[in-house]
């Protein structure tokens, strides 16, 4: 759904500093130069800036600090997620924005993406923090052929596709997940990831998969209550990093484990969310809406649910809880 502005820029994204001259982007584009030149003002505008070379044409040379439609597309190598992209400078909530989409009919794969949301919500209707143009706070939208039963697998299936996200930058920096739904950093959480369900009689009609990821805030940026148990991918990797890249592996990726989920099961995310999680083997105290737990984390079962050990050796199943190592 790019427009005529955002694809001139995905041409320039793609350039690698090679001038591109007015007359061959007319052609491309089948406009005029003026027509060019005009849409090039309005990118400037936005803060991205070209410089002319003379008898060469028009190069990028500096670009704003955003995830913009242009810019994650430039980055994508997927079939489906992330073709159409809703972006807002500010937004309320991304969820809230994909219920509404939802409700007045989106295609399969559809992202809403914001550089700030003034109500980022957590489970259970808890806060969530998303500074400006820091983080990425996107909500994303599929359609697959499941049971509402299944809806919490996905939640695991999107930690697994962030993880290898994450690693996939090659930054010096070993996230570990924490069931259900954080992604920790040297043991503070840089993710969290909410999945929400909108089911009919017949089944699924849409997964709202919204993921919060503190990518390039420092300290100073978050507020005091969360110093202590938060973090983000630039401080523990010491570097700034590319949003628009990490939001095109991720979805690479969960469409990558969906469609491995859907074809042969929860079995293989298992392994691989087993492979990157913080959880297993290690003491928990488990806060669930009833009771609280406490035990060794052994493994999650075919459905995601975690199996804890007591000390009278009785294994109890958790569905959903809040978890202390
Ligand atoms: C979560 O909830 O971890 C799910 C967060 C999902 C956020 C995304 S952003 C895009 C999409 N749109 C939304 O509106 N939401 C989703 P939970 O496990 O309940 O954790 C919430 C708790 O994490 C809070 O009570 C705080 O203690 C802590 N927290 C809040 N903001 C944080 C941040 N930016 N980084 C780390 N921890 C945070």
């Amino acid at each position: 759904n790019l427009t005529t502005k955002d694809e001139l820029l995905s041409r320039f994204l793609k350039a690698n500093n090679e001038p591109i001259s007015g007359q061959q982007l007319a052609e491309e584009f089948g406009m005029s130069r003026t027509a060019i030149w005009k849409h090039l003002q309005t990118l400037q505008e936005e803060g991205y800036t070209f410089e002319t070379i003379k008898k060469k044409g028009y190069i990028l040379t500096s670009k704003p600090d955003r995830v913009d439609p242009a810019r994650i597309s430039s980055f994508l190598k997927t079939a489906r997620l992330g073709k159409q992209v809703h972006y807002y400078d500010e937004c309320t909530s991304t969820q809230t924005i994909a219920h509404e989409l939802v409700r007045n009919g989106v295609e399969d794969g559809t992202i809403v993406v914001a550089e700030s949301q003034t109500e980022g919500k957590g489970r259970m209707a808890r806060h969530w923090e998303s500074t400006k143009g820091k983080g990425i706070w996107m909500t994303i939208i599929i359609r697959p052929k499941i049971l509402p039963h299944q809806a919490p697998q996905f939640t695991l299936i999107a930690a697994v596709s962030v993880v290898n996200a994450i690693r996939s930058l090659g930054k010096s920096i070993s996230p570990e997940i924490k069931w259900p739904n954080d992604i920790l950093l040297n043991g503070k959480k840089c993710t969290g990831i909410l999945t929400e369900m909108i089911a009919e009689m017949d089944g699924v009609q849409a997964l709202l998969i919204g993921i919060g990821i503190n990518v390039n805030q420092k300290l100073e940026d978050f507020p005091d209550e969360l110093k202590d148990i938060a973090t983000s991918l630039a401080i523990e990797a010491d570097e700034k990093i590319e949003r628009a890249e990490l939001i095109a592996a991720i979805l690479q990726y969960l469409e990558k484990y969906t469609d491995v989920y859907l074809k042969l099961g929860f079995e293989p995310i298992k392994v691989l969310w087993e492979e990157f999680s913080g959880t297993i083997g290690k003491k928990i105290k488990a806060t669930t809406l009833r009771e609280v737990i406490e035990g060794t984390a052994i493994g999650i079962t075919e459905d995601g649910v975690l199996e804890v050990k007591l000390d009278n050796n009785e294994i109890k199943r958790i569905y959903s809880a809040d978890i202390e190592i």
